[in-house]
């Protein structure tokens, strides 16, 4: 049985095939172990050409993928809406038997990664372990703490966990029956006060069989500390995969601008983002490949980033343009003058 692969797990619908493939390409490259991938289709969120084209490019990284059919009864589908397939790791929990890694397709991984399939059990722990998790970033837990009515955060406040990534054991999950109870969680999850997808019914089941990560297995952007990542998670908006050229310049021309007034800033929180340029990097990267060695996959992903990719809105546009055209030295670039007040100021001086 040594060589029985281990498992991680992916679930997304058509719109995040894009992002899926980046992290899969970061996957492939950082994995040596003998590791199969399984993409969840949760009721038939994935048509049969997306299936074929993730499979075409799981052929070209040279990962072994298997999709595998999921389904969420037909109340939860009613009132869950789009927000759906954000619930993936629970049907996993029920349909696998083995050990299994949960990745969030917002993730980018670098060697060393696959450490986490080897941590020991805490020997003073007397639950089951289901679930392996990382905190979650302060300024979610501070809000959820200043807010005070989320279910899942009231019950596991010391070690409210984050859900993209998750070592999990559906055995354990099954020995203490939480596939008979979770979806009444979720009926329930309203009164609850449950927010956050599947995060929040995993915290309010397993508050006391989880096993805290260290933090480099799901750093997420903007933390201030810092412990050079082994995954990196692209967690909150603005998505890095679906900034236009201009959205990407826009975002960090306000969060310099207001750099001393958080309030103001996208991002609202903790230090720059400089880590979306290395996710724009990876994205790169991958095209660049694809276009050189597969150009009809290269072709297909292309039409697929065009669908999903948000260029400013007209109000944000005029914005744009006009602190582009209102700098002095753009001024001079464009009218083909020499720097003048510029000039002016330095004999001045
Ligand atoms: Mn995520």
């Amino acid at each position: 049985m040594k060589n029985k692969p281990k498992i991680v797990v992916t679930g997304h619908d058509t719109n995040y095939i894009y992002p899926w493939m980046i992290m899969a390409r970061s996957f492939a490259n950082s994995t040596k172990g003998n590791i199969k991938m399984i993409a969840g289709n949760m009721n038939g969120g994935l048509q049969e050409k997306d299936q074929q084209f993730m499979k075409d490019y799981a052929d070209f990284l040279g990962i072994k993928l298997e999709i595998m059919d999921l389904t969420m009864p037909p109340d939860l589908v009613t009132q869950l809406g789009r927000s759906i397939n954000g619930y993936f790791s629970l049907l996993f929990l029920d349909a696998l038997r083995e050990d299994f890694v949960w990745l969030d397709s917002d993730l980018i991984l670098e060697t060393g990664w696959e450490k986490i399939f080897e941590i020991e059990k805490l020997k003073n722990s007397n639950r089951p372990i289901v679930i392996r998790a990382v905190p979650d970033r302060k300024v979610t837990v501070e809000q959820l703490k200043k807010k005070g009515s989320n279910g899942a955060y009231l019950l596991n406040s010391e070690k409210y966990f984050n859900c993209g990534l998750m070592w999990l054991s559906p055995k354990n999950w099954k020995k203490l029956k939480f596939d008979n109870t979770w979806q009444d969680v979720i009926r329930r999850g309203p009164r609850l006060g449950l927010e956050f997808i599947d995060q929040d019914v995993l915290n309010y089941l397993l508050h006391d069989c989880v096993e805290i990560l260290p933090k480099k297995f799901n750093y997420m952007p903007g933390d201030f500390d810092f412990a050079s990542p082994v995954i990196t998670h692209f967690a909150g908006y603005p998505k890095p995969w679906t900034m236009s050229s201009k959205a990407k310049a826009m975002y960090f021309m306000r969060e310099a601008i207001n750099w001393d007034r958080p309030q103001w800033r996208p991002s609202r929180e903790g230090r720059l983002k400089n880590e979306y340029l290395d996710y724009w990097k990876h994205e790169e990267e991958m095209l660049i490949e694809l276009k050189a060695s597969r150009p009809q996959l290269y072709h297909e992903t292309i039409l697929r980033k065009k669908k999903i990719t948000a260029d400013l809105n007209f109000q944000e546009k005029l914005k744009y343009l006009l602190v582009r055209f209102s700098t002095i030295e753009f001024q001079n670039l464009i009218l083909r003058r020499k720097p003048t007040l510029t000039g002016f100021q330095k004999d001045l001086w």
